[in-house]
């Protein structure tokens, strides 16, 4: 720690190594794109502007205030920031700084994946690395709360550096509310209030509206808005002049006179409050520059003033800081209302160099112009707080299955199986009993979570008794909250769901503990919380997603309520491995393998053959049902196991006269053993393929045609195992409850004719038979399908 230096040292250190940042930073980006060579005539980017306005912002909290326990979110285009900061901590090379935007350079917004300098949250999307934070402290408080939990990790704050138009996001005002339910603690949010955005400068009394909000939901609000050459000269006679000036002045004319400079200043302010007399000897006792680094002294930029401010903050009441600052602070870009992408000239660059006393060829250099000597600032980087733990990054122990859970129901649908088969591990005293958290936003009993929360109990910081259940008023629910409650209760708002699963499944990351969460919605609203879903896969969270019921089966409900393209999100997400089970077994032995897949972590590479996901895990999304259909009765053996979880196996399988393949996936099982039956009796002229997963039937085939590709000749797949013996005459019949793409490629495994059935447009209510046959997904549509080619038909 900092213990022996006075404060007017450390202020003078964290002077220099704002400099620092601020100009490797701006460099990092400038060298991406005027040094390197630029190959393919594309942009490279980078936000000089908006890095420099976080630059003191950033460079007082990781070099004096932050703790290794506390996790951090950087607004996404303040990365080189972030990266200069981590390279002067010695965690980031010099290489990947040279290699900024470049492949395999340090990325472009900061990411927990693909960056290797410790980053705590990836950013990049606006809005959500905020809303994340909230969400991580909430878990981090259920954490913490358990009887299992590691007592060794100090609780963490959970930071946000926030654009100020990031403000704009509904997600963040959404994840305000549910932080006031769940008594949100130890959040900061630090605004970089430079009241400027990508297009211009924001409107004027954003301020005081931001300050209502926050302080709304309970939030105490800190504003920093003077630094101390500011404070100090609002002292000297004339001061209160000038400060009614800077408070009435717009944000649109501060920023044009910040861009114009001290001259500018001068003549403005002479203009308007000139006096002849205090104000006047005011500003002539400066320079046009030590006048424009008044007018630049905002608290956003002043080290003693975020120091204190930050140090002041000792409770955890969840906090925003609005920070006052200039867009392009220190740089000739400040102020500029089109500098988010603007980038300096070479002169600009070189003005800028030579005033950090930077020599041309010693850019890099991570000490080089500083005034206070190599040795101290080691040392002070070295003694950083936050620098005491090696590794930020913690790990936890595997939490071992309980096995598939058998249930035996002649007649049953996915969603109740589901809600069983929870049940069932709830009755154990299992690890992975005691690391499963569900969640839902507000649909947690009508997606059968209900009796795992009866046994379970919902998740408070403190006890809750169910008054319903105390005025003995009967009902099948129980209500109860406690600390060791496994189920977190959401609002509806599914952005809320993706973030909280996000944020649950990096719990082994973050906390140090592992947790297995499970996350339900209606299939339909999955789209409502894609960004965040998207994003928590990217964060490579590990969690499993319960879409149900879903598509037209859903007959009472409507067209608002059927899902139809979620199968394509489920095979196009990267990160998120899609099943859609028909039977209770299935989906019993999908569960099994989903607990251990999301706790796998093996290094996958990408020129092998199979499925690289299934080494390095992933997270898991199940398109459940509520109509039920008749079981197979049938005890899994092993290959049949391996078929589900591969992504498909032979219901019916074919002999060499097969002319017709059924393929159907989820609970189109019915239709499609229906249609089988009245085309093919007995005879094996009509075979039905199970698909449990078009997603990973699909990422096996690309996989072994890359490794193909590659040359492995020898490469192949499960799609291919399973149509290899189809003759070449037969074709395909697919069928879903869903967009018929999903399955519409089995034919191209090996040219195989195929008509595709699906649901492509909006649907409706009705009953399940209407709509089946308006959809032609019914075993009659099916059937009429599979004639065509029976028979040597074409
Ligand atoms: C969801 C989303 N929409 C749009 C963008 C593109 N974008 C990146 S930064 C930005 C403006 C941000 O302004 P602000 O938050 O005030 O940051 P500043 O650059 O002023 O520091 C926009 C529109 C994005 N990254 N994410
Ligand atoms: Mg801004």
């Amino acid at each position: 720690m900092h213990g022996g230096l006075g404060s007017t040292d450390r202020i003078a250190l964290l002077d220099e190594l704002t400099r620092k940042t601020l100009w490797l930073s701006n460099w990092m980006i400038h060298h991406a794109n005027h040094i390197r060579p630029n190959v393919d005539g594309v942009k490279v980017g980078g936000h000089q502007a908006s890095s420099a306005s976080m630059a003191a912002i950033m460079s007082v909290l990781y070099f004096a205030i932050l703790r290794p326990q506390d996790r951090v979110a950087v607004k996404p285009h303040a990365a080189p920031v972030y990266h200069a900061i981590q390279y002067l901590f010695g965690k980031q090379s010099l290489d990947k700084l040279e290699n900024f935007r470049g492949f395999g350079g340090a990325q472009s917004y900061p990411s927990r994946t693909k960056d290797s300098d410790d980053v705590d949250i990836s950013t990049g999307s606006v809005g959500l690395g905020v809303a994340f934070t909230a969400f991580a402290s909430i878990m981090q408080d259920y954490v913490r709360a358990k009887h299992w939990a590691r007592k060794d990790i100090p609780e963490g704050r959970m930071v946000a550096l926030v654009g100020d138009a990031e403000l704009d996001e509904g997600n963040v005002y959404e994840c305000l509310l549910e932080g006031w339910k769940h008594n949100l603690r130890n959040t900061w949010w630090i605004i970089d209030y430079n009241r400027q955005s990508l297009d211009g400068v924001v409107r004027e009394g954003l301020y005081e509206r931001i300050e209502a909000i926050f302080r709304a939901f309970n939030w105490n609000v800190v504003t920093l808005k003077y630094g101390v050459l500011q404070r100090a000269a609002f002292a000297e006679p004339g001061g209160d002049r000038l400060k009614a000036w800077i408070d009435a002045c717009p944000n649109d004319l501060y920023s044009a006179l910040m861009f114009r400079g001290g001259a500018a200043w001068r003549e403005r302010l002479e203009d308007e409050i000139g006096d002849q007399g205090k104000v006047s000897a005011l500003l002539r006792r400066r320079s046009d520059a030590e006048l424009a680094e008044l007018m630049a002294n905002l608290g956003g930029h002043c080290t003693q003033t975020l120091l204190e401010q930050f140090e002041a903050l000792t409770g955890d009441q969840p906090t925003a800081i609005i920070a006052y600052t200039v867009k392009g602070w220190g740089t000739p870009l400040a102020g500029h209302k089109d500098n988010h992408a603007g980038q300096m000239t070479e002169a600009q660059i070189d003005a800028l160099r030579t005033s950090m006393k930077v020599r041309p060829g010693h850019e890099w250099e991570p000490f080089e112009g500083l005034s206070a000597s190599p040795k101290e600032l080691q040392v002070f980087l070295d003694d950083a707080p936050f620098n005491t733990r090696a590794s930020r990054r913690l790990t936890s122990k595997r939490a071992e299955g309980i096995g598939p859970i058998p249930l035996d129901a002649a007649t049953t649908s996915t969603q109740t199986a589901f809600g069983r088969i929870l049940d069932a591990i709830a009755k154990t005293d299992s690890p992975l009993a005691s690391r499963i958290v569900t969640t839902s936003p507000d649909v947690t009993v009508s997606t059968n979570l209900g009796t795992w929360v009866n046994r379970r109990h919902l998740f408070a910081n403190r006890e809750l008794a169910d008054v319903f259940q105390k005025e003995r008023i009967p009902s099948a629910q129980k209500w109860q909250f406690s600390p060791e409650g496994q189920h977190i209760e959401l609002g509806i708002a599914e952005m809320n769901l993706m973030l909280l699963l996000g944020a649950a499944g990096l719990s082994h990351s973050l906390f140090g503990e592992r947790l297995i969460p499970i996350g339900t919605l209606y299939d339909p609203f999955i789209a409502r919380g894609l960004d965040a879903l998207n994003y928590a896969c990217y964060q490579n969270a590990r969690f499993l997603l319960v879409g149900t019921p879903s598509g037209v089966s859903l007959a009472g409900e409507g067209g608002a309520h059927q899902s139809i393209a979620s199968p394509l999100i489920g095979m196009a997400q990267d990160g998120l491995a899609a099943f859609e089970p028909a039977f209770a077994d299935e989906l019993a032995i999908i569960m099994d393998w989903a607990f251990d897949y999301m706790q796998r972590d093996g290094e996958a590479r990408p020129d092998l053959a199979g499925w690289p996901r299934d080494i390095a895990g992933g997270s898991v999304y199940l398109r459940l049902s509520t109509r039920p259909i008749e079981q197979v009765p049938r005890k899994a053996d092993a290959a049949l196991a391996d078929g589900i979880i591969r992504g498909g196996y032979w219901l019916r399988p074919p002999d060499p006269s097969c002319e017709v393949v059924i393929a159907y996936q989820g609970v189109l099982a019915s239709e499609a053993i229906e249609a089988a039956g009245r085309l093919g009796g007995d005879k094996r002229s009509v075979a039905v393929l199970a698909v449990t997963s078009a997603d990973r039937l699909n990422a096996g085939w690309h996989a072994a045609q890359r490794a193909c590709m590659q040359g492995d000749d020898g490469a192949t797949c499960h799609i291919e195992d399973l149509l290899r013996d189809v003759p070449d005459r037969a074709a395909l019949v697919t069928a879903i409850d869903g967009h018929p793409a999903t399955l519409g490629w089995l034919g191209s495994v090996f040219g195989h004719r195929a008509i595709t059935l699906g649901v492509e447009h909006f649907g409706q209510t009705g009953t399940v038979r209407d709509l089946y046959a308006h959809h032609g997904i019914d075993a009659a549509a099916i059937t009429r399908a599979a004639q065509r080619f029976l028979g040597g038909r074409k």
